[in-house]
């Protein structure tokens, strides 16, 4: 075998996305992979000292894989020396522990600032230079209209990247891989440096009228509205094509961060092609663009960054705001996979993973600062994780076959009717029963959901927590009734029946019911 037949090999094998349906697959050593995951705080994992505990926890929480940073400062302290002591430790750590890892680069861009650049670059703004306000103060924000800094951070990725395929292509720890972390500009919309003026004042690349041109009738507003305002035309700088405005700021702003990021992933795939994402900050509560984090991987740029950053196979959102369900929405459209590298560590998160998996066909799940996870045993994701793991090979078969619902509770959103097969299932949150004594005593309603599995047209598989459903024919004059219902377990993939409920628990055949506080499959 020579060299580049034995290097052609590996890079097949290396982790991927596989379409599976009207999904897509993370497939890992060529099987499918779904992450039951959390993301490690900021600063942990500078610390193989701390690391040791934590990951001892994640396998006691049976977590599959943990998202973790790598820090280019401690990677690359001096320039061109590279130290992966921590990479290699964590990696170690993690196949002791039967963990997968996702990194996170936190290089030239972390939160919208440059805090885990490298000291040598953070005190040479000269040869490093930062991103300026409108009225010329410089941020600690590196500038995306640099070669230095482009080549800087794609030298310190790239170098990354070679050393995780030398040591892990075989056992494949390192599934994926975040480029930078929250990329978004703060104070103005835009970089207004010398440079990024220059930029400004160009003709629009040619690549971005191309992009626009062939996928004019799916492009998101934003840009199709500012486009449109100006007849469409296809020749010209950022305000004579888009208008003038903080809507037209983002959007070159974000041309740029991601013409910028195409750079760091393209050389990193060279040495190592893992699936490569970004993660946004979400712009919620109605803010304008410059005073939240503006041009990151955010949804309504999504046509921005695809058209510059094909290396990048996704984005995902971090979801700290309420209304959780529409941000899964926003970023399950038009090929982008939901992957959720970020949620706030609440309980509610119990139910929204199954939403997330059944509805969204999703990729994974990852409460943030996860190691913060308190009475380990009895914390409710943990339950629902629990569940998850048992029917995993279940998933992974129907994943993209349409077959599967996510339903998701809270107190205002109590009620969700699916129809399939010529019957309407109506799933409730289990407090509408007014069985419960929380759901009259005007507490807040904890979160439930469940997720339903076709297996046939006549036979379902609901895991979850705090549901009912009842069932109807859409024939009229027919009644479908209940046939039987068995709470099951899982084990190796296997299903077998350990209870029949066909009394009290479904209401002697009247609905199928997990109550709050409890998790099951049936
Ligand atoms: C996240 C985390 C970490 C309505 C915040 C979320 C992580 C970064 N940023 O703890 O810094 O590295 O990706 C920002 C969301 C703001 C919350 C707004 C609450």
């Amino acid at each position: 075998i020579s060299a580049g037949i034995y290097a052609q090999q590996s890079v097949q094998d290396a982790p991927r996305l596989i379409k599976k349906g009207i999904a897509t697959q993370l497939t890992v050593q060529n099987q499918p992979f779904l992450i039951l995951g959390g993301e490690l705080g900021n600063s942990i994992a500078s610390s193989l000292e701390d690391m040791k505990d934590v990951c001892a926890k994640f396998e006691q929480m049976q977590l599959n894989t943990m998202l973790v940073p790598v820090y280019w400062e401690l990677t690359e302290s001096e320039k061109g020396k590279f130290d992966y002591t921590l990479v290699d430790g964590i990696i170690d750590l993690a196949r002791q522990h039967n963990l997968k890892i996702v990194f996170l680069w936190f290089g030239v861009w972390k939160n919208s600032m440059s805090c885990y650049s490298p000291l040598w670059i953070k005190e040479d703004s000269k040869k490093y230079p930062r991103a300026e306000t409108k009225k010329g103060r410089k941020l600690e924000i590196l500038s995306a209209f640099s070669e230095n800094n482009t080549k800087a951070d794609m030298d310190a990725f790239s170098n990354l990247m070679g050393h995780i395929r030398t040591i892990d292509q075989q056992q494949q720890t390192v599934i994926m891989v975040q480029v930078e972390n929250e990329i978004g500009m703060l104070e103005d919309a835009r970089d207004h440096s010398k440079e990024a003026n220059k930029a400004f004042n160009s003709a629009v690349p040619q690549q971005l009228i191309n992009y626009m041109q062939a996928h004019k009738n799916t492009l998101r507003p934003q840009l199709a509205d500012r486009w449109q305002s100006k007849g469409y035309k296809t020749k010209g700088n950022w305000n004579e094509i888009f208008g003038e405005g903080l809507e037209t700021d983002e959007i070159f702003m974000a041309w740029h961060y991601a013409v910028f990021v195409e750079q760091v992933a393209k050389a990193g795939k060279e040495r190592y092609p893992v699936p490569m994402y970004l993660n946004a900050a979400l712009n919620s509560r109605g803010r304008k663009a410059g005073e939240y984090p503006s041009a990151g991987p955010l949804a309504h740029l999504l046509d921005i960054w695809r058209a510059a950053a094909p290396s990048i196979d996704f984005l995902a959102p971090d979801i700290y705001d309420p209304g959780f369900t529409g941000w899964c929405q926003q970023y399950h459209i038009d090929g982008n996979l939901l992957f959720i590298p970020e949620i706030k560590l609440e309980t509610g998160n119990a139910a929204r993973v199954f939403y997330a998996f059944g509805e969204h066909d999703a990729m994974g799940f990852s409460p943030f600062s996860i190691e913060n996870t308190p009475d380990i045993k009895n914390y409710p994701l943990m339950k629902s994780y629990g569940i998850l793991h048992q029917i995993l090979p279940l998933l992974k078969e129907k994943q993209g076959s349409g077959k599967t619902n996510g339903i998701w509770f809270d107190g205002e959103n109590k009620e969700r009717i699916i129809e399939r097969n010529g019957y309407t299932f109506t799933f409730r949150h289990d407090y509408t029963l007014g069985w419960d004594a929380a759901a009259k005593d005007g507490s807040t309603w904890t979160e439930s959901g469940a997720l339903i599995i076709e297996l046939s047209p006549r036979e379902y598989l609901v895991a979850g927590t705090g549901v009912v459903l009842t069932f109807e024919s859409k024939k009229e004059g027919v009644t479908a009734g209940i046939g039987l219902i068995d709470e099951v377990v899982f084990t190796d993939g296997k299903m077998k029946p350990i209870r029949r409920l066909n009394g009290d628990e479904n209401h002697q055949g009247r609905h199928l019911r997990i109550p709050a506080g409890q998790w099951q499959i049936q």
